[in-house]
């Protein structure tokens, strides 16, 4: 079933959010080019401005994260090389197996703590023997900032250290998947530049918090840039009079990230609501940025799916991942009063 927004508050994820009016607006006038010649302005602006906040020398507007990642991945990596990685990071969990199949890059899965963190001993232990033809060559390690999957968590500029430290001692890469770094830095109260520092490249996604039709950006050193974009035009991702979008993400990075932290007060005002409705377990205390996921307890009689299926005749959305286990995305599009009916609504079914 499709949802338009006008129906529904949609908690379902941050990348539901509509283009603002300003967006829609500087998209009709944005000055174009064909962008595979360099020649847009717009997203050659998009570029230098993304370059510069994240402290990269370069920077590369690709049409979503994933391609952001896989980029990285294939630009970092050779064919028969490892990646080490986190189990429920999304480069592993929800890229489609991208580094696998289209890379010959082995992903070398070790465990997400609950705070979204790798445990620097298991990164340790995950790098190959160089000298032992039998293992694959380790290359690289990636880092998620926030970590989606343990509900938000934003990774702080002194972890991120410790784990570049760790890679470039070991003459390892390190890529960090920021496509939610505005919302990091705004939980952290520190700036993108210093969460991104320790990276040899970063990704951050447009269309999600930043409220974006479209988009990502993959920054990096000048060298690396220009390698990555050989590998977006492999992958299909070279695309033309695209400053329409760029302009969008101007708006995204000029306004849309000063704003955040209104997310993570209604995700927390969202949360506090939840805390103590019988049959559900939230998974934190209290969020820290603007996703929280909750568990559905084992003496209740519904699934997941059905907790969304009676959410929806209520009027509101929710993301579900597995039978037992619920996930709630706030952002530019849900207001307080989206909140009070979102909390009325989980009122009705878990008295
Ligand atoms: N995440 C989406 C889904 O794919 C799960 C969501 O609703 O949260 N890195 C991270 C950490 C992400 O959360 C996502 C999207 C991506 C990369 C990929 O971005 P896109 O969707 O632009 O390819």
């Amino acid at each position: 079933m499709t949802h338009t927004q006008s129906q529904f508050i949609d908690f379902r994820s941050d990348t539901v959010t509509q283009p603002t009016p300003e967006m829609r607006r500087a998209m009709a006038e944005a000055p174009v080019g064909d962008d595979v010649h360099g020649e847009d302005p717009t997203i050659n602006r998009l570029q230098e401005m993304a370059a510069e906040r994240l402290g990269k020398e370069a920077a590369l507007f690709v049409p979503s994260g994933t391609m952001g990642n896989l980029a990285a991945i294939l630009t970092h990596c050779n064919r028969g090389d490892e990646a080490i990685m986190g189990n429920l990071s999304h480069t592993f969990r929800f890229e489609a197996g991208g580094c696998a199949a289209l890379g010959g890059v082995n992903p070398f899965v070790i465990p997400n703590l609950p705070d979204g963190t790798l445990d620097l001993d298991d990164i340790r232990n995950a790098i190959r023997d160089k000298a032992d033809v039998h293992y694959p060559t380790t290359r690289l390690v990636i880092l998620e900032n926030t970590h989606n999957w343990t509900g938000g968590m934003p990774l702080t500029a002194e972890y991120t250290c410790q784990v570049g430290d760790l890679a470039h001692q070991n003459g390892l890469l390190l890529h960090l998947d920021g496509a939610r770094i505005f919302n990091a830095a705004a939980a952290l109260d520190v700036t993108v530049r210093e969460l991104a520092q320790p990276a040899d490249s970063v990704t951050f996604c447009l269309s999600k918090g930043l409220c974006a039709p479209a988009g990502s950006v993959l920054c990096g050193s000048a060298e690396f840039i220009a390698r990555a974009t050989r590998i977006r035009k492999q992958l299909g991702g070279g695309m033309r009079q695209v400053g329409i979008l760029a302009a969008a993400g101007i708006i995204s990075l000029e306004v849309m990230a000063n704003r955040l932290q209104e997310d993570h007060v209604r995700a927390a005002r969202l949360s506090a609501g939840l805390h103590g409705l019988k049959g559900l377990e939230l998974e934190k205390e209290k969020p820290a940025t603007n996703i929280l996921f909750f568990r559905l307890s084992p003496d209740l009689p519904h699934t997941s799916g059905e907790v969304a299926a009676m959410m929806e005749q209520r009027g509101v959305l929710i993301d579900t991942d597995g039978p037992r286990r619920i996930r709630l995305v706030t952002h530019n599009d849900i207001d307080d009063q989206g909140v009070e009916t979102a909390l009325k609504a989980f009122r009705t079914i878990f008295a």
